[in-house]
């Protein structure tokens, strides 16, 4: 009789520490830098739920967004350091720092985030990029095509003359030889240099418009394509490398969804930001001409020549990359937009 007792309550014990030891028995945190309504943080809340969905709760991630665990420039840094054991960056707020997944920044006229994060899921896996060999990369995508966000009206190039507007990266290179004056910041600064009067609008894409309501400050929106800016998810080498290898697969069989999911959750967005801009703050949307749009193209165009120069510098077979790329833009294109 003892005995028995003794072995229910054993068994008991061994019961609920296997089941606690199961539920949770890995936590990561996920690091982000701009607030939470906005896509990246979107993507972030999205994938937590698919991996905990889909590791039934052998997985639990904690999510901090607002640069709140790590900022916008040193997320890689924190990230290899293990400060934040995954993390969402945005490439262009590094300028140099990646040679490869940069041609993603230049003037190629991506027409949806959708294809372009497609094109920049390929590229890691073809060219695996050097500048990620410290971390694990879970998943990219990339911005909708970046337009004019503005004070006052520009309705041609000669419009944007001494124009003080916020961009990152290429986008800042873009906005020089447009004859703009390019004030470089990552999105998490640009409220508060908006409202302050800092600068006078910004390049990027067009959801911003309602997440960070810069509706309120931008009166006018010029729809003119000119880049997108990539972001990659990474995670922490040896955090990964330490993952069940069934956690492992969960995340690895959800990247190229992810992009994707990500890509077309952008694009339906900015739609929904353009008609709240019009409806709510009476913004003005204009679209350059047919003709305004290949003087432009032809000031920005060697920025591309500039881009295979110094990724050959660097021992990169720019070339290929380029085809590739363009390559996947129009595959992808071409199952939508
Ligand atoms: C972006 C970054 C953070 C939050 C919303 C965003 N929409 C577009 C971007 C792209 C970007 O990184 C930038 O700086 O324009």
């Amino acid at each position: 009789m003892r005995h028995r007792i003794l072995f229910s309550i054993l068994s008991t014990c061994l019961a609920l520490l296997l089941a606690s030891a199961h539920a949770g028995a890995v936590t990561l945190s996920y690091a982000n830098f701009p607030p939470p309504d906005t896509f990246p943080c979107v993507q972030m809340e999205h994938w937590k739920k698919e991996v905990e969905k889909r590791t039934d709760g052998e997985v639990t991630i904690n999510t901090f967004p607002g640069g709140t665990l790590l900022g916008a420039k040193n997320m890689l840094r924190g990230v290899t350091q293990g400060q934040a054991d995954i993390g969402n960056l945005c490439m262009p707020y590094q300028p140099g720092a990646f040679p490869l997944t940069s041609v993603m920044e230049l003037p190629l006229r991506f027409r949806s985030a959708r294809t372009a994060s497609l094109a920049l899921w390929e590229l890691v896996q073809k060219y695996q990029p050097q500048a990620f060999d410290q971390v694990k990369i879970l998943t990219v995508f990339t911005c909708s095509p970046s337009n004019l966000m503005t004070r006052a009206p520009v309705k041609s190039p000669e419009d944007l003359k001494g124009m003080e507007l916020r961009a990152s990266g290429s986008a800042s290179d873009i906005l020089d030889r447009l004859g703009a004056t390019p004030v470089s910041m990552p999105m998490s600064e640009t409220p508060e240099a908006l409202q302050k009067g800092m600068i006078q609008g910004l390049l990027s894409s067009l959801e911003v418009m309602l997440d960070l309501n810069f509706a309120q400050y931008c009166p006018y929106v010029t729809q003119a394509n000119l880049q997108v800016y990539p972001f990659a998810v990474v995670m922490n080498k040896d955090k990964w490398q330490k993952l069940p290898s069934d956690v492992q697969e969960v995340m690895q069989n959800l990247s190229r969804e992810q992009a994707e999911w990500t890509g077309a959750y952008a694009d339906r967005h900015v739609d929904k930001a353009l008609e709240y801009s019009r409806t709510e703050h009476d913004v003005s949307v204009f679209k350059f001409s047919d003709k305004e749009r290949r003087r432009i193209q032809k000031k920005i165009r060697p920025l591309i020549g500039e881009w295979k120069d110094q990724a050959r510098e660097k021992g990169l077979p720019a070339e290929r990359i380029l085809e590739d790329v363009r390559a996947w833009q129009e595959e992808y294109a071409s199952q939508g937009k």
